[in-house]
């Protein structure tokens, strides 16, 4: 018995697309590349050889094209998991399930998915302007405690330990957080040996989980400290940013392969911070095209 998804659960717009990416299924390529800003996607598809489709709704913007003869498509997903839950969600509709019948196809077909970011570095060997591949991400989101299989895919033992070295219990603990690999495949294919691997924190946002203090002081002033002086089985985490837990974590319950590999535009232990980035981040959005 297949499933099948009613309008509610799956909206399908007038013209065929799917209701937030405004995206058609054939225009949904196989090699998928994903950015925060909407802004960055025209970076990436400059470099491509021919359009065959751009569209734009809310912060979601998508181009499909080719880049040396590899048809892959760009997509911006704004800031936050939970902007992630929706695009990872969509473009799984777009390629698994028939918007003719709204029943799941016959055939898996599985998306390669490459997030191209920006984030806050952690460690010495993290300045700015280093790309940071993640290995694992350490979701502060609690986005995947909501899907079937989540304790199945997570690394529970890393989850316990971090807990406990953080000191975290109640509000502060709450959500859980939760620790899941990139695709190793993807990671060795694209990061080679002149990206840094590392364990990155996922934060629910910019100031505050990320131990930003500005007027309002912090539930747990300690938190960076001990975020930085964390180690788990050689692992320390080495930076901050919001979107890769969900991308990982949705994208091994589905079945896709995913990883995440953002620029340091801000080091956190020496408190330095490099706002021209949009000027050589594309140095890291060529090597990605050149690798995935
Ligand atoms: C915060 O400034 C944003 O920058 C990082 C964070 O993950 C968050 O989305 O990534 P992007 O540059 O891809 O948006
Ligand atoms: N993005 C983040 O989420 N944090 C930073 O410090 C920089 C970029």
């Amino acid at each position: 018995m297949k499933k099948y998804f009613p309008s509610s659960e799956l909206i399908i717009n007038e013209d065929g697309s799917v209701f937030h990416l405004h995206v058609k299924p054939e225009w949904l390529a196989d090699k998928v590349i994903l950015v925060g800003d909407p802004g960055r996607v025209a970076l990436v598809a400059s470099h491509f050889e021919n359009k065959e489709c751009e569209v734009e709704s809310r912060e979601f913007k998508t181009v499909t094209g080719t880049y040396k003869g590899k048809r892959i498509t760009v997509v911006s997903t704004g800031i936050g998991c939970d902007n992630i839950d929706i695009v990872m969600n969509e473009l799984d509709a777009l390629a698994n399930i028939n918007f003719e019948t709204r029943e799941e196809k016959d055939e898996f077909r599985q998306l390669e998915l490459v997030r191209i970011g920006t984030c806050g570095g952690l460690q010495p060997n993290t300045p700015v302007g280093t790309f940071i591949c993640s290995q694992k991400s350490i979701g502060f989101d609690g986005l995947l405690n909501f899907y079937a299989g989540r304790n199945a895919v997570c690394d529970l033992p890393f989850e316990r330990t971090f807990i406990n070295h953080m000191g975290w219990s109640g509000n502060i603990c709450a959500p859980a957080p939760y620790v899941i690999d990139a695709s190793e495949e993807l990671i060795e294919r694209i990061a080679k040996d002149d990206m840094v691997r590392g364990v990155t924190i996922a934060a629910g946002g910019f100031f505050g989980p990320q131990g930003r203090e500005l007027r309002i002081p912090l539930a747990d002033p300690k938190q960076n400290d001990k975020i930085e002086a964390f180690e788990y089985k050689g692992f320390k985490i080495t930076n901050f940013e919001m979107e890769s837990s969900a991308l990982a974590g949705l994208s091994r319950l589905m079945g896709h392969k995913a990883m995440t590999v953002c620029m340091v535009i801000a080091n956190r232990l020496i408190k330095e911070a490099n706002t021209g980035y949009k000027n050589t981040i594309d140095i890291l959005v060529k090597t990605v095209l050149d690798r995935i």
